[in-house]
């Protein structure tokens, strides 16, 4: 049976109200196939809500932390000033303990699908369910029908439909951190193996897509539906057709303008590269259009904040290089804390990723800059898996790349790199802090893969 799962409710923020946004932990169920579990959620008045907001507004979110552990909230997305950022230690966000509350403000300048989700021992307490999405509604858009849609994936055990068990195990330090990272078998969309989804008929619906997964790069595609790119992680841009699949890393955005044809069921896939077209999510018809596919796409155009624009010549060119251990190298196989080590030191100790040779940021941060700045990085995937560079901070511009994915010109706070790809982004340094960078598949970034870079 379709059930309305998670984020089926929304909240409208406003700037002149406080939002109370509670962790704590809830029993929630899947669906049938899998046994009832203790879940973490952000309860808004109703456990796991879309928060709404309106571009210029400002969000003030007071994080009552009802869990008994530690947390805090990243804005994914959201360009926030130090220490509203959700990553604490050197970062400066506070640790929230279990009974503490703290008050986020959260400045919306860029409209588009955001989310927030839980920034302290991550890999564990976003698979848990610490995240929702943030939308920040841009007045010049259409107003059509909207479905939002938060993919993610779940570790179970067991033998099958009604004996599967959310397996949390699988978080433990493991060879999956070396690879692709975890990824469960169980995939779901708004928290349900079956969702309720709909579509409006004979005119356009807004689908806000976010993958939430921690370690799962998504292929998404559709079936008996004209579907066209709008933005990428927030950002607008020239539309597309979407005729084949893209790829979709943890933590990114989709927003996809659709429209169903009159043959067969709307039916979106969720495959993985090279396993075929995945499991299939159909959509409902239920609701009367408002607006025309064709009419709705001459509405979007690409968003650019003059702010973020880089300058053509850049003050710094740096490199980030992201590999494996070396089986080969003359020094040792990578560097902890200023130090060379051999391969079987570091994959013992579950360092399996590094960053221009180092793991965990243990050589201080990748570069240095002031407010003002441009600064090119150019960035190497020289391995065999998927990598997600998601930027706190600033968002960056996409200026060449090997992959035909990557949409040159456009504005990004993540980008999913394919195995041996390569590409190169320019930043312009607009707010004073240490802001992390690292990989998204967040097994990788809590076995190497987290760096930083420090604006003053
Ligand atoms: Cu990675």
């Amino acid at each position: 049976m379709a059930s309305l799962g998670s984020f089926a409710k929304t909240v409208q923020a406003t700037s002149n109200q406080t939002l109370d946004l509670i962790a704590k932990a809830n029993q929630t169920s899947l669906g049938q196939a899998v046994r009832p579990f203790e879940r973490w959620l952000y309860d808004t008045g109703s456990s796991g809500a879309v928060i709404r907001c309106r571009q210029g507004d400002r969000l003030i979110a007071r994080l009552h932390n009802q869990l008994e552990v530690p947390t805090t909230v990243h804005w994914h997305g959201l360009r926030v000033s130090k220490g509203m950022d959700g990553v604490s230690g050197k970062f400066a966000s506070p640790l929230v303990l279990p009974g503490e509350t703290f008050d986020y403000q959260v400045p919306l300048r860029d409209p588009g699908t955001h989310w927030f989700h839980s920034h302290y021992d991550s890999l564990n307490q976003i698979a848990r369910g610490l995240y929702g999405p943030l939308i920040v509604e841009n007045f010049d858009e259409p107003v059509m029908h909207e479905q939002v849609m938060v993919l993610d994936d779940w570790t179970v055990k067991g033998t099958g439909p009604g004996a599967f068990e959310v397996d949390w195990s699988k978080l433990e330090p493991g060879l999956a951190w070396g690879h692709a990272g975890v990824k469960g078998r169980v995939l779901t969309i708004n928290g349900s193996i079956q969702p309720r989804l709909e579509l409006a008929f004979q005119g356009a619906t807004r689908l806000r897509m976010l993958n939430a997964a921690t370690g799962r790069v998504f292929r998404p595609s559709f079936e008996n539906v004209r579907a066209w790119v709008v933005a990428m992680d927030g950002y607008t841009c020239q539309p597309f057709e979407l005729t084949s699949s893209l790829f979709f890393g943890p933590g990114q955005r989709l927003d996809v303008l659709v429209e169903p044809m009159d043959s067969g069921r709307a039916t979106l896939f969720l495959g993985e590269e090279l396993f075929g077209k995945g499991t299939g999510f159909e959509f409902g018809l239920g609701v009367e259009a408002s607006v025309s596919l064709a009419d709705a796409l001459h509405a979007f155009s690409p968003y650019m904040p003059l702010e973020l624009r880089p300058d053509t010549s850049a003050h710094q060119k740096i490199t980030l290089d992201m590999s494996e251990p070396h089986r080969d190298h003359s020094k040792g196989a990578g560097m902890v804390d200023g130090q060379w080590q051999d391969w079987s030191t570091l994959v013992d100790n579950h360092r399996y990723w590094l960053f221009n040779n180092v793991a965990d940021n243990s050589l201080g941060p990748l570069f240095k800059g002031r407010v003002g700045e441009t600064i090119e990085v150019e960035m190497l995937n020289n391995s065999a898996t998927h990598h997600v560079m998601h930027f706190h901070g600033q968002h960056v511009q996409i200026k060449s790349s090997s992959s035909a994915e990557h949409e040159v010109g456009s504005f990004r706070d993540s980008i999913t790199f394919e195995a041996w790809s390569k590409a190169t982004i320019a930043m312009k340094l607009d707010r004073p802090g240490l802001w992390p960078l690292h990989c998204h598949i967040l097994g990788h970034q809590v076995s190497g893969m987290f760096t930083h870079y420090e604006v003053t």
